[in-house]
């Protein structure tokens, strides 16, 4: 099969995507926010205040309507106007004080995913606490015992809230800081979302059919790259709140430690090296490397229904399969039906509004066919500042590129006839 050729099903409409981009999609310039030390790309740190000893946070529990790309967004739940909310970044000592706010219309909580609190702290509707009411404003208080990378999550009715987007990440530094902390510290949370196109609002029911996947919310191209200086140490926290599905979360050009989970950090001679780190649902994972290799590296959920975007299951696999009518014949069963087949320039068929094509993005040699849990680690012997440099410019003679007719020859390669 030729790979201008291939067709991918779409809301009950087959589309092929690749070949150029659709409106709407090109990639955006993104940019590195750094709030607080901890660095969320496409979301915000919130490192508090200080009021006579202790941290405050206010987290305002509403609807939120979230964009997780140009193109695709729903009514969600969010804390403080975001999907998701904040990460809370405090230290390890430090007495927290959390107000929670609720501007739903339906009960809710929160819960302090691997920190260690007062029962009665933790957030479990029903369980150790009563939920929070509409209009509510609820205090938890607790001291930071320890330090590590923890989440916080909606923990009432959660299949729901969880579902429409109700979770954080809670960074705690170590008491005393880190004499050789990393130069770059990154937070991600990965979660899943079932959005039909064309619907407003994620359903929470859908147990595995999860067609939006996302790095704090956003899916590629809409994901903000992460820099560093060649030779810097570079540390990314990973968190996983999807509903269903763990993720192993692969980096390339490099390969890393896995320096701690939810449970603490690892001591030095217990790390282990790995390209791909499985984050299961529920845990983060830390992982740690020196940027020695330049260029813009891939770092991406090998889940491969995983870096696409609102893909529809339920027909039968038309790989390989000579459109020719096809389309019209279908179309007047399914209407808006597009096989495969066609030059690039028809491949793009109509699609829902509110809805994406599966997957892409522009790229320095074409189109990305990727979605999803996507986005590019760009490493430079030089940076101007922490906002995203563009395109890795390669050195000469080390891109990939057609076998020259002399080189063929040298190596004794004869292509088949
Ligand atoms: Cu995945």
């Amino acid at each position: 099969m030729h790979p201008t050729r291939r067709g991918f099903l779409k809301g009950g409409a087959l589309l092929v995507s690749v070949g150029r981009a659709s409106a709407g999609v090109a990639v955006p310039p993104p940019r590195t926010r750094r709030q607080g030390r901890v660095v969320t790309p496409n979301g915000v740190t919130d490192p508090g205040r200080m009021v006579k000893g202790a941290r405050i946070f206010h987290l305002i529990v509403q609807t939120v309507t979230h964009e997780f790309a140009p193109g695709l967004s729903a009514e969600c739940f969010g804390y403080n106007g975001r999907v998701h909310g904040p990460t809370l970044e405090a230290t390890e000592g430090e007495r927290v004080r959390i107000y929670v706010t609720n501007r739903l219309d339906t009960n809710t909580t929160v819960h302090w995913h691997g920190l260690y609190v007062p029962n009665g702290m933790d957030g479990v509707g029903g369980l150790s606490q009563r939920p929070i009411e509409p209009g509510e404003t609820f205090l938890y208080e607790f001291e930071l015992r320890q330090h590590g990378t923890y989440m916080y999550h909606s923990h009432h009715d959660e299949m729901t809230q969880m579902a429409l987007g109700l979770m954080g990440m809670f960074v705690v530094h170590p008491r005393g800081g880190e004499g050789d902390g990393p130069a770059r510290d990154y937070a991600y949370l990965l979660s899943t979302w079932a959005l039909k196109p064309g619907l407003a609002r994620p359903d929470p029911n859908e147990m595995s059919d999860f067609n939006v996947l996302t790095l704090n919310a956003k899916i590629f191209p809409a994901t903000e790259a992460m820099v560093a200086k060649r030779g810097e140490r570079v540390r990314i926290r990973i968190g996983n709140l999807s509903a269903m599905d763990h993720h192993p979360i692969h980096l390339h050009g490099h390969s890393f430690a896995v320096t701690a989970t939810d449970g603490g950090a690892i001591p030095p001679s217990a790390q282990w090296r790995e390209v791909s780190v499985l984050v299961p649902v529920g845990s983060t994972r830390t992982i740690e490397f020196i940027a020695d290799n330049p260029g813009d590296w891939a770092f991406h959920c090998h889940m491969t229904h995983h870096v696409m975007t609102q893909m529809g299951h339920g027909i039968p696999n038309l790989v390989g399969v000579e459109a020719g009518d096809f389309d019209a014949a279908l179309g007047r069963v399914i209407p808006g039906f597009g096989a495969m087949g066609g030059s690039d320039e028809e491949q793009l068929h109509e699609i829902p509004p509110n809805s994406l094509p599966m997957m892409g993005g522009a790229g320095p040699f074409g189109y990305i066919t990727m979605s999803g849990m996507f986005s590019i680690l760009k490493v430079r012997d030089h940076l101007e500042t922490d906002s995203d440099p563009g395109w890795y410019e390669n050195p000469p003679g080390t891109v990939a590129e057609v076998a020259s007719p002399e080189q063929l020859a040298a190596d004794g390669i004869e292509l088949p006839g």
